[in-house]
């Protein structure tokens, strides 16, 4: 067995986060993947950064495979029919879906995502303004280059709806010309969304809905910030 590293990128400029990625890799890729993570922070649509780090960590062991999410698409021609699709969505599973889109719609801008209880719609993490990030992650098949939304996307949520505590997460992204957002749970799988927002829309962010107790919020930290997860896909 050979040994993981995860590399991870953070860009800002003027102290506010431009973009974040990383990759799980074998110790032969790591100087390629530092050198594709750090060409993504200098050609970032959100505009050119004046500050990028990457940092390197050795896994304590192997990442834990799990299969991605199934991905629905239903039809969605603007941000309203969107939002009624998402509200949907998340009536489904019980939760107080108005409550929820408007605290979504709301967030400030932040490197992480907001973790919120599923019931009270209190703010959970340690820094509000930063948020939780999901890290630790990759997908299979994964080859560097450019961003691709989808499949970051799909593993990111992958890892998150496997989360224990986690019911559900919302998320759009914050690049302009990036329109296409999802509803992700175990439960229902990856639910992809068209026309979130309009086109050239600067507003995203990711919330994540937690339920259980406050040792249930310790462990389900550790599983975002820590355990390695490969997500596998075709
Ligand atoms: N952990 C937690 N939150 C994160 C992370 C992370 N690792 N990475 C990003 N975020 C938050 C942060 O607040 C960003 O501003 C926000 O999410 C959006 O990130 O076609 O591209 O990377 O199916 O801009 C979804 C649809 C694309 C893909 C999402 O998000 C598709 C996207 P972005
Ligand atoms: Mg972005």
């Amino acid at each position: 067995m050979h040994d993981y590293f995860n590399v991870k990128m953070r860009a800002q400029r003027l102290g506010v986060h431009v973009s974040g990625a990383e990759r799980l890799v074998g110790r032969e890729y790591i100087e390629t993947a530092m050198r594709d993570l750090t060409a993504r922070a200098m050609t970032h649509p959100n505009g050119e950064p004046d500050s990028v780090v990457v940092t390197v960590d050795r896994l304590d062991g192997p990442p834990r495979r799990i299969r991605a999410l199934a991905v629905t698409q239903p039809d969605s021609a603007s941000p309203g029919q969107a939002r009624e699709l998402l509200r949907a969505e998340m009536e489904r599973l019980g939760l107080d879906a108005c409550r929820v889109l408007d605290l979504f719609y709301a967030l400030e801008k932040m490197r992480g995502a907001a973790l919120v209880d599923a019931t009270t719609l209190e703010r959970l993490e340690p820094d509000c303004d930063r948020g939780v990030r999901a890290t630790r992650m990759d997908f299979t098949g994964n080859r560097g280059g450019a961003k691709n939304h989808m499949k970051e996307a799909l593993c990111l949520a992958t890892k998150v709806a496997h989360c224990p505590g986690i019911v559900g997460e919302l998320c759009m992204s914050d690049d302009p010309d990036y329109t296409t957002g999802y509803f992700a749970s175990k439960e229902r799988g990856y639910v992809r969304l068209t026309n979130m927002k309009s086109m050239g829309d600067p507003r995203g962010g990711r919330l994540f809905l937690f339920k259980g107790s406050r040792a249930d919020l310790a462990a389900c930290m550790r599983f975002l910030e820590k355990t390695p997860v490969l997500v596998e896909m075709e």
